[in-house]
């Protein structure tokens, strides 16, 4: 046998090239989302160069609180609020372009400047259409009992157009016109085959796209190329994940889930970036569990402690207004999560909403309905909705946390939560946030 014979594993593994000087840290929603994804990206936006969307559409809706002024983003990433940061509206994003003018200009009021300077748009990035959005309404409407609770903003219906490559891109509405029509022409006859109650007045969308065309133009670009320059130059670029680990498409519960993989997956495919540029992956995790739309949920709490997580942590759909139903910590549930994304470390929200609880649950395991114990999360509704929830009760702190912005100033039952959450997970927690505003976070390590 050759010296070389029987080494090939060991020589793949050596003498590795470093293509990028920079890496792409991620933010990914650990459980149904709304843990605050759009208050950490915001923190963390004020040192990196570029903040980038992957996936989803306006269905997102992220709240940054800065200086004061609240934001609600659904298209943009929150790396707008900061004047130095580029943002990025990847190929795996599906945009509404009427509703992305109405954010520009809707954030231009509150004070935001230059976006057009500094927003760029994927030419690969899929359009959603009105009809769409109607497809979408009249989907849950015709589901009754059984629908979804989407936020009816067509991100199915577009999700949909685009696997079964009938979908339009930003690209194909920004070259010859004539063939945009061709296709919108063809992708609206197949919508009324299959809707034919559906009304759409082909000839003003096109004259409407026709005017959209030109205003969309100045933003788009190759993003690809955009961002692997970047990487090459040592420019630092933070991806902004929308919806969470639990709604995405192959490992959230299914079918009540989005339509695009809202875990690491839709990092590298939703910006077309390699596994080898991924650095740090932060699973923003809330204190308690929350889930908006329909789908089960163990630890729901249909009682008073779910009213009061509803209440005090005004617990309400950014996007639809929707009261977002509400639970204990699941970490059987984090565990899974965490093995998908591969969290390198965790920040925890809203443990100020724990604060008046005299105890406080967390599912700690799932029960097959013969008592064994799952060692896995369950793979079909029907599994998950016939288990049986075990819980660990940890004393409540009964003080006041929003003020606190030192980890040892934390009550020590606090603390204690945090630790008992890190190591049941085995991550570092390194932030830990007790109110909306950038400043009520606390550095853990
Ligand atoms: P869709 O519209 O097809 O993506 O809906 C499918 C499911 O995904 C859920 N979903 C969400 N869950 C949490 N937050 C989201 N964004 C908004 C927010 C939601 C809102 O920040 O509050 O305002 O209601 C979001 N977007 C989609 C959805 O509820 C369905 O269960
Ligand atoms: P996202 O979709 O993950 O960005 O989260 P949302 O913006 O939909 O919902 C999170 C809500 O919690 C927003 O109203 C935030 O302002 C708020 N929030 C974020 N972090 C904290 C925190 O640590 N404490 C409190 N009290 N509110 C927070
Ligand atoms: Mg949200």
């Amino acid at each position: 046998m050759s010296a070389t014979n029987g080494n090939h594993y060991e020589q793949l593994h050596q003498g590795r090239t470093k293509m990028y000087k920079s890496k792409v840290d991620v933010v990914l929603g650990a459980q149904w989302g709304d843990e605050g994804k759009g208050k950490v990206v915001d923190m963390l936006a004020s040192e990196v160069d570029i903040v980038c969307r992957c996936q989803g559409g306006n269905n997102a809706g992220h709240t940054v609180v800065a200086n004061g002024t609240e934001f609600d983003f659904h298209l943009l990433p929150s790396g707008v609020v900061n004047e130095k940061c580029v943002s990025v509206i990847g190929n795996g994003v599906v945009i509404h372009l009427p509703s992305l003018f109405d954010e520009v200009l809707k954030n231009e009021a509150k004070g935001l400047q230059h976006l057009e300077n500094r927003l760029i748009i994927s030419d690969r990035a899929h359009l959603v259409f009105d009809f769409h959005q109607h497809v979408d309404g009249m989907q849950e409407a015709e589901k009754g009992g059984k629908s979804l609770g989407t936020t009816k903003k067509g991100i199915g219906p577009a999700y949909s157009s685009k696997a079964t490559r009938n979908g339009i891109r930003v690209g194909e509405l920004l070259g010859d016109f004539n063939l945009f029509s061709d296709k919108f022409k063809s992708i609206v006859a197949t919508h009324v085959r299959l809707f034919p109650s559906i009304n759409v007045d082909v000839e003003a969308e096109l004259a409407r796209y026709k005017d959209y065309a030109e205003k969309v133009r100045p933003y788009v670009k190759d993003t690809i190329c955009f961002l692997h320059t970047a990487l090459r130059n040592g420019k630092t670029i933070l991806v902004e994940g929308a919806n969470a680990a639990m709604l995405d498409i192959d490992f959230g519960t299914y079918p009540y889930v989005t339509s695009s993989n809202c875990s690491i997956g839709g990092v590298l495919t939703g910006l077309g970036l390699p596994p080898q540029t991924i650095g740090e992956v932060i699973g923003v995790v809330k204190a308690y569990t929350t889930r908006v739309g329909d789908g089960p949920f163990p630890t729901e709490q249909l009682n008073e402690i779910g009213e009061l997580l509803q209440t005090r942590g005004f617990e309400i759909g950014v996007t639809t207004k929707r009261k977002r139903r509400c639970g204990w910590l699941d970490i059987p549930l984090l565990k899974y999560t965490s093995l998908v994304n591969g969290y390198t470390c965790i920040c925890i929200t809203k443990l100020d909403i724990l604060d008046t609880l005299p105890e406080i649950k967390v599912a700690v395991s799932y029960k097959k309905p013969n008592g064994e114990k799952l060692d896995h999360f369950p793979g079909t509704i029907a599994e998950l909705g016939g288990i049986e929830v075990e819980y660990a009760v940890l004393p409540g702190w009964q003080t006041s946390t929003e003020d606190v912005r030192n980890f040892k100033e934390l009550p020590e039952n606090a603390q204690n939560y945090v630790r008992f959450l890190e190591s049941e997970l085995s991550v570092p927690v390194r932030w830990v946030g007790v109110g909306k505003g950038r400043e009520s976070i606390i550095n853990v390590h």
